[in-house]
């Protein structure tokens, strides 16, 4: 037991009567018990009425998204995982709704924390709707003739999800040692506290006691389960390969002529090699000392359609992507054709290339066609026209993107001379 005092001391910010504030009594009353430190806390407060509380509490507070508090504070457990931190997350029952899969998940994965629901059987701070733990016979102000459903018994479910602690209880009075047990419990565990909104739940009720209501829905004020060491497995690779170490390290090799930026579309079809070919030109830039961007747009179904990539390379940094008006326009194919047409007809200046085969669209660039399909065929077309490009403009040295093609598979398949005949 401590004296700490886990509030601000300042009124709580709820209606007069409402469960929320006992239930934040409580939780200090329990944290006082536990004798634990203030910064060992962190309360992680969902969207509604009870959410707002964070602003009392004197310990770390995370205010979350609505329904997504349970995964904030499971991802938090499992990044700390420190048996002397307690991390609770408070939701409402709309929170809850929202959020079940994350609270099924976080009870399956068994992620070191407590989740306190205040179930007062609507959506408070909204004004009342019905959420799924509405009792049947229920009334809401967006529901005067009563749910005639019953609610979901959240207790069995996230019991049968595998969690270690399970209470529900009525929320009146001292309950601290029932949130004791729960902050105690090793692994996933939930408090259930059953309220009555009286802005809105009594109002659509008058007369209907708490207790009976519980009693006449048919929800169980027990423990579920209590294995109290049951322990968070933890469900990833605890030592996983760094994302960073495998990137490209950028050293200078070659030589540019570049003294602005230049854009660059590439618009041809799927499985034509276009966005690869746009990763080569940019890769070859920067061993030539220049800055990059690339941006690759393509439908969702990725194995057809258009498939086009916007590059800006630039002797200076360069703080977006995509340039939808480019300076060079390659367009390799119909698709290409299709996808570029309106970016061909904003341009009023610049060169596009485009295969002979195809017709050139309206535009004010300076059209040039050459053979990229006849020359090497469909699959290499885009990367064919990258040499093509750099051959014709030098904004960079050649080598930089030979280099670059040695350095891939693709070079054991395809003959770089092939690709150096203009
Ligand atoms: C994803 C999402 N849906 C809806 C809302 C609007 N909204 C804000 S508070 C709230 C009701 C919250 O009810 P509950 O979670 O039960 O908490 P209470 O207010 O009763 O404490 C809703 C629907 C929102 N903020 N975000
Ligand atoms: S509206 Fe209802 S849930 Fe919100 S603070 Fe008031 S009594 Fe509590």
């Amino acid at each position: 037991m401590n004296n700490i005092s886990f509030l601000t001391g300042s009124e709580l910010p709820f209606c007069k009567g409402c469960g929320h504030a006992t239930i934040t009594q409580n939780t200090e009353k329990a944290l006082q018990k536990m004798g634990i430190d203030l910064l060992d806390v962190i309360l992680v407060t969902d969207i509604g009425c009870h959410g707002i509380v964070d602003k009392s509490f004197l310990t770390h507070t995370v205010h979350g998204l609505h329904g997504r508090s349970v995964a904030l504070g499971g991802g938090i457990a499992a990044a700390i995982s420190n048996p002397t931190k307690k991390v609770i997350v408070f939701v409402g029952d709309g929170g809850a709704t929202i959020g079940m899969q994350h609270l099924i998940g976080a009870a399956h994965l068994g992620f070191d924390m407590t989740v306190v629901v205040h179930n007062n059987m609507l959506y408070g701070m909204t004004g009342g709707q019905p959420s799924e733990f509405t009792p049947c016979g229920f009334k809401t102000p967006t529901l005067p003739e009563g749910s005639n459903k019953a609610g979901y018994d959240l207790c069995e479910l996230i019991t049968a999800a595998g969690a270690s602690h399970v209470q529900r209880v009525v929320g009146i009075g001292d309950y601290s040692d029932v949130l004791v047990n729960a902050f105690t419990a090793k692994g996933f565990s939930l408090v259930e506290v059953m309220e009555i909104c009286p802005s809105y739940g009594v109002k659509s009720n008058p007369g209907m006691k708490l207790s009976k209501l519980v009693e006449d829905s048919g929800l169980i004020i027990k423990t579920f389960v209590s294995e109290k060491d049951k322990v968070y497995s933890k469900p990833v690779n605890p030592n996983p390969k760094s994302l960073i170490s495998d990137k490209f390290e950028v050293t200078t090799k070659h030589t540019h002529n570049l003294s602005k930026p230049v854009s660059i579309m590439l618009s041809g079809s799927a499985g034509e090699g276009i966005q690869s070919a746009a990763e080569f030109l940019s890769k070859a830039a920067m061993i030539a000392g220049l800055n990059t961007t690339k941006k690759g747009s393509y439908p969702v179904t990725v194995g057809v359609g258009f498939s086009a990539s916007e590059i800006i390379i630039s002797p200076e940094q360069i703080l977006y992507t995509g340039s939808p008006i480019p300076d060079v326009l390659v367009i390799t194919s119909v698709d290409g054709l299709n996808y570029a047409r309106a970016a061909a007809g904003k341009m009023k200046g610049g060169i596009l290339l485009i295969d002979e085969t195809l017709e050139a669209p309206t535009t004010g660039a300076q059209v040039i066609k050459v053979p990229f399909r006849e020359r090497v065929g469909a699959r290499n077309s885009a990367m064919y026209s990258i040499f093509w490009y750099l051959n014709h403009s030098n904004i960079f040295a050649m080598d930089a993107l030979k280099d670059v093609f040695m350095g891939n598979k693709i070079s054991e398949k395809v003959q770089i001379e092939t690709m150096l005949k203009f």
